[in-house]
């Protein structure tokens, strides 16, 4: 039984890579922490909900640690909430766009994040890594993924906390922008996650 489910995202918007992806891989080359599986999603509403779902229901985490780019945040930015709503700004990988949809139809307004989010954004800040306590993961694919797994969790009596963490660009994604944003290296993000995972894993979770 896995104890720890990890995911990131392909690349989207026009980026080669997505700094969510690279942590995800830096992960399982560096050897995972044990009884770990890691993932990566796509950017597609029609796949994205349902891969989560099953990974969920196959492997009955104890956490479910996502992450994902947010370009021009400076800072890892732990989500407290998800929203049930898809309002896409851009069209997803597969050219579908979404707006002012509901997730789950009927579903609850939002879901609040099950992981202590204020000790995880703690314990990042306290490795030397800015990070905010976040109210709003978006209306696009993070904030759906997010948003499905809660309503799983809840629905399938799973015990599993979820957590979503978004990452900011890397600096080579801005090297090619005329009016560069924040950025973060990828060493940084690596570490701010494993301070997260610690955090979490200080808490107890089962039970
Ligand atoms: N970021 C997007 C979707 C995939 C990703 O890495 C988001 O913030 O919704």
């Amino acid at each position: 039984m896995a104890t720890l489910l990890i995911t990131g995202f392909e690349p989207f918007g026009g980026f080669a890579v997505n700094p969510s992806q690279e942590v995800v891989k830096r992960l399982s080359s560096n050897g995972k922490p044990a009884g770990a599986v890691t993932a990566i999603l796509p950017v597609d509403a029609a796949q994205a909900p349902g891969m989560i779902t099953d990974l969920l229901l196959d492997l009955q985490p104890d956490l479910c640690l996502m992450l994902g780019q947010a370009n021009g945040y400076a800072a890892l930015s732990v989500e407290r909430v998800a929203i049930n709503l898809c309002d896409f700004r851009i069209p997803d990988n597969a050219g579908m766009q979404p707006i002012d949809e509901p997730i789950v139809q009927d579903g609850p307004a939002a879901y609040f994040s099950t992981a202590p989010v204020r000790a995880v954004v703690d314990a990042i800040r306290a490795a030397g890594i800015p990070a905010n306590l976040s109210l709003s993961a978006g209306a696009y694919l993070c904030n759906m993924v997010y948003y499905v797994a809660l309503h799983v969790c809840a629905t399938r009596r799973l015990s599993t906390r979820c957590l979503f963490i978004h990452l900011p660009s890397l600096p080579a994604q801005s090297s090619v922008d005329p009016r560069p944003g924040p950025t973060m290296a990828l060493e940084t993000m690596y570490a701010g996650v494993h301070a997260a995972l610690d955090a979490c894993r200080s808490v107890r979770l089962s039970g």
